[in-house]
This record gives structure tokens, C-alpha cells and sequence, in this order.
């Protein structure tokens, strides 16, 4: 099966993030494929990237980049495909500055925002299997089985103290 998610960077620096998303798409079977690309020190390469995206067969970008985060929104100025962007948690601004990078896109160009670092990593690859799970029915039972899973997971362990 072809690559359907790229997950890109800024920087080798984000992938202690970006581990997550990525982790979280092999647990959902959902081929992809990842590589740094930054919107300061690649432009060029960035806007290969996005305009080759679609033809490639790709159908979701995850973009993810700390500080001045440009990547996720210049990534869906040059292609239709869908771009979720996930904010890096900075050392100097925790990430608040990578946030509001991210989530204020100008109207005409959308750019889905998740939380800031881990979460909004392992979110971005669950709502790509969303997107994905519409016309796919493997990724919409391995969707409906991993929420299953966690849900039974919580059930399960009720007691909040440490074991
Ligand atoms: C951004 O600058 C990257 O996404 C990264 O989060 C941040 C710092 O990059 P490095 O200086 O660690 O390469 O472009």
C-alpha cells in the first residue's frame, strides 16, 4: 500500500515529539512516511514537499514545529491536502508561542490546530485515521479498536493510586 500521512518537522530536534504521532499511526496499521523540512532553513524544500503531496498519494500532512512555527501553515498554503499542525512544546515559551504560530491562520487557508507537544502529537495521527476511516474500512476498525482498547483500559483501572 502507498504512503497516505507524511509526517514532517522543523527540525531533528521535534521528533521527541513527533515520535508520538508517528508511534501512534504504526499502532493504527496507517502507512506514512516522515522527514525534517523547515520553513526557515528549507523553504525550497517545503514547497516541493507540499506541491508534489497529493500527487504523490499522500492524503493527510501532519506538520509539526516549535517557536516561530510556520511550517504547518506555509505546508497548506501550497497544497489542498489536509494539514494538521502540532505545536512543540519551546524551552524558552513552553510552546504557547509554536501555538499561536500555528492556530491563526488567515481565512481561505485552513490549518488544524492540536495541543501543544505530546497529546496534540498522538492526536493529530487519530484524527488522520479519522480523516482516513471515512472511505477506509481497515483504518476505521483499527480507529474503532483503539478507542475501544482505552476506554476498556480506564474501565479496568479505576483506582487512581499508584500500584
Ligand atoms: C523550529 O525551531 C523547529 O520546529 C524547532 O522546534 C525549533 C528549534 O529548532 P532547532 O534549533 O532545535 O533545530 O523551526
Amino acid at each position: 500500500m502507498s504512503v497516505r500521512v507524511g509526517v514532517i518537522m522543523g527540525s531533528k530536534s521535534d521528533w521527541s515529539t513527533l515520535c508520538h504521532t508517528v508511534e501512534t499511526l504504526e499502532k493504527l496499521g496507517i502507512e506514512h512516511e516522515t522527514k525534517v523540512v523547515s520553513a526557515h532553513r528549507t523553504p525550497d524544500l517545503l514547497f516541493e514537499y507540499a506541491e508534489t503531496a497529493a500527487d504523490r498519494g499522500l492524503e493527510v500532512i501532519i506538520a509539526g514545529a516549535g517557536g516561530a512555527a510556520h511550517l504547518p501553515g506555509m505546508c497548506a498554503a501550497k497544497t489542498r491536502l489536509p494539514v494538521l499542525g502540532v505545536p512543540v512544546k519551546s524551552s524558552t515559551l513552553s510552546g504557547v508561542d509554536s501555538l499561536l504560530s500555528i492556530v491563526q491562520m488567515p481565512a481561505g487557508i485552513p490549518t488544524a490546530t492540536l495541543a501543544i507537544g505530546r497529546a496534540g502529537a498522538i492526536n493529530a495521527a487519530l484524527l488522520a485515521a479519522a480523516m482516513l476511516a471515512n472511505h477506509d474500512e481497515r483504518i476505521r476498525e483499527a480507529l474503532e479498536a483503539f478507542r475501544a482498547e482505552q476506554t476498556q483500559q480506564v474501565l479496568d483501572n479505576p483506582d487512581p493510586r499508584p500500584a
